[in-house]
Formats: structure tokens, sequence, C-alpha cells
């Protein structure tokens, strides 16, 4: 059988169910292309001069890498023309970005964080690229924040990009996840991976475990009883993997299973965790549960919290669903 490129599984999905409308199925399209734009300049490193800091900051108070600017102009150049969207919000961004003028709007909002793990870039480990797509509210036709800020249950697609040794594009909108390999002399994403399904059980977990001392009681609980192996309170010995990208993170747990944690933290009772619930926790939980697994926050479903900014804070559980279901029973008792 010929190879089923990105294009035409999204066409033979929008004949099949009519579950994919062809306006979303162009924007998922027109995101893959982006993303192939970062793949490649990724790829290139010091050899387009494009590694290192862009002496500028983002919204969250981080130094943005060059490679977070460029990634950031791809996905807004790719998206802004399409006719798709109503507006765009990106972690590099404080506000939303508006289609311009001179181009159609359509119904969607797509949400991105450009280069997941950017601080990964200049050591060369596996970085990535996260978006969500949600339906704008009727009705707004400047959409400010608050058209953004619906529950991920609202998200009608979401999906990341991982670039490591291969180029992959993970996706779903509602039915499985879908995994599609960069070929790069033909220059299309090749379906390699059809419903995707993370492993209900696991003996591996991430979790930065230096800032083990900050962490609340329950999340200090759970670590500690993986770290006593076999003769421990779990029975079984664990691995630890730490990539500090967790759409590498994601896509290991979603291939052999595995949990991963970015707790809320005592450094900074006012914020929620690390991870941003808009773009980073809604489309990785959206993914997780599509194949199987599980996304809370210890107490709730990520995808169920009511967000209240844009660039707001959550944090996360996600993985293998036993292992998922384990932690946020501690963190309710
Ligand atoms: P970023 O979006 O600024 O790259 O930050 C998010 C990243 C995640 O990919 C990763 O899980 C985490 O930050 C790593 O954090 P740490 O520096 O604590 O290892
Ligand atoms: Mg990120």
């Amino acid at each position: 059988m010929s190879r089923i490129t990105l294009s035409r599984f999204l066409i033979e999905q929008q004949r099949k169910a009519g579950t994919l409308p062809p306006e979303l199925r162009l924007l998922i399209e027109t995101v893959g292309r982006a993303c192939k734009a970062i793949s490649y300049s990724v790829n290139k490193g010091a050899l387009a001069g494009i590694l290192g800091e862009a002496g500028t900051g983002n919204i969250q108070g981080e130094a943005q890498k060059k490679l977070d600017v460029i990634a950031n102009d791809f996905l807004l150049d790719a998206n802004e023309w399409g006719g798709s969207l109503a507006a765009m919000a990106s972690e590099e961004m404080e506000l939303p970005y508006h289609i311009p003028g001179e181009y159609p709007k359509g119904e969607y909002l797509l949400m991105f964080d450009p280069l997941d793990g950017s601080s990964n870039i200049d050591v060369n480990i596996s970085v990535g690229t996260i978006f969500s797509i949600l339906r704008c509210p009727e009705g707004i036709d400047h959409p400010t924040q608050e058209a953004f800020l619906q529950p991920g249950t609202k998200q009608v697609a979401a999906g990341y990009t991982v670039y490591g040794p291969q180029t992959m594009l993970v996706l779903t909108f509602g039915s499985g996840v879908h995994g599609f390999t960069l070929d790069r002399e033909h220059g299309s994403f090749v379906l390699t991976h059809s419903d995707m399904q993370v492993p209900e059980t696991t003996q591996e977990f991430a979790i930065n475990m230096s800032n083990m001392r900050h962490w609340e009681a329950p999340v200090k609980r759970y670590v500690d009883e993986m770290l006593a192996g076999k003769t421990g309170p779990l029975g079984k010995d664990y691995n630890m993997r730490w990539v500090a990208s967790m759409v590498a993170e994601v896509h290991r747990i979603i291939t052999r299973g595995g949990i991963f944690m970015y707790p809320k933290d005592a450094r900074d009772p006012d914020k929620a965790g690390k991870l941003r619930i808009m773009y980073e926790g809604n489309p990785m939980a959206f993914i997780i549960e599509q194949a199987g697994g599980a996304a809370t926050n210890g107490y709730q479903r990520i995808m169920e919290i009511q967000p209240k900014g844009l660039h707001e804070r959550v944090a996360v559980f996600l993985g293998s669903k036993e292992e998922v279901e384990r932690i946020t029973a501690y963190h309710q008792q």
C-alpha cells in the first residue's frame, strides 16, 4: 500500500466520519507545514547561526533563545493568511495575535508553545512544538484573551512535534492519537504510528528531583515509595528519566509508558506549577487521554480546569493511568 501522508490522512478523515471539518483540516496541515520549517532550522543549528540567546525575554520572565523567536515567527507567518483562524496566542507573546486586516478570518483559535524545552537547543537534545486548537466563541470579532479561556475539554484538536533523531508530529482531534514521521527527502509527514496507546502500567517516572525539598507531601510520599523499589509499598523497582523537554518526555511515555510530573512548588506559592495550562497542560492532557492515559493536577482532570489567564500555570501529572490515579489519590487523601 502506498504511504499515507498527513494531507491524505486528514482528507480521508474529513470524508470518513465528518468529524474533521475542512477548515480544521487545513489549519492542522498548516501547523504541520510550520513545524517542518522549524524542524529544518533546528537541524541546521550552528550552521545557520541560530543557536544561543535572542537577548530578549518573554512575558514569563524567561530569556528567549533565538530559536524560540524564529519558531514563533514561523507559526505566525504560516497561519495568519489561511483563513481558518480568528486569533493566535503563544508562550512567547503576552497578548493574543490578531489576524491582519488584509486576510480573511475563520472560526478557530490556535495556541502554541513554539519551542518547548528550548534550554536543550544549544546542547543538541530534543525540543518540540506544542499546539492546541479551540473554537472561537460565537459573536466575537476581535478575540481578546477571554475568548481563549476555555477548559481543555473544549479543544477540537491538539498535537506536538518532537524534533529528535526523527521529527515526529503526533496529533489528536478526539478520535485517537496519530503519529507521523517527517520524510525529509519527500518533505512530507508520513503516517507511521496508528492509534498510539499509553501502556496502563509502568515502572518509569520523570520528575526534576532537584526540586524535591520544595514539593508537597503527596509528591514526596509517592517518589519515596517509588525509590523504595521492590521491597517498598509499591512492590516494584522503578527507573527514572528527565530530559527537561516535556515534548520528548510525553513522546517517550506515549511510546513505552511512564509518568511525567511537574508539581506545584513551595518556592513560589502563587504559581500552580511551572508549565502553562493553555499551550502545555491542556494539549498534552488531550493527547494522553486520547491514548488511554490520564492527566491531572493532583486533584482533578487538567482538561476540566477553568483557566483564568492565558499564561496561567498548572501542576502536571500525566501518563500511564495506574500511576496517575495513584498520585491523584495521594493528593485527595
Ligand atoms: P519552556 O516552555 O520554557 O521550554 O519550559 C518548559 C520546560 C518543559 O519542557 C520541561 O518539562 C521543563 O520546562 C523542564 O524544567 P526544568 O528546568 O525544571 O528541568
Ligand atoms: Mg514550554
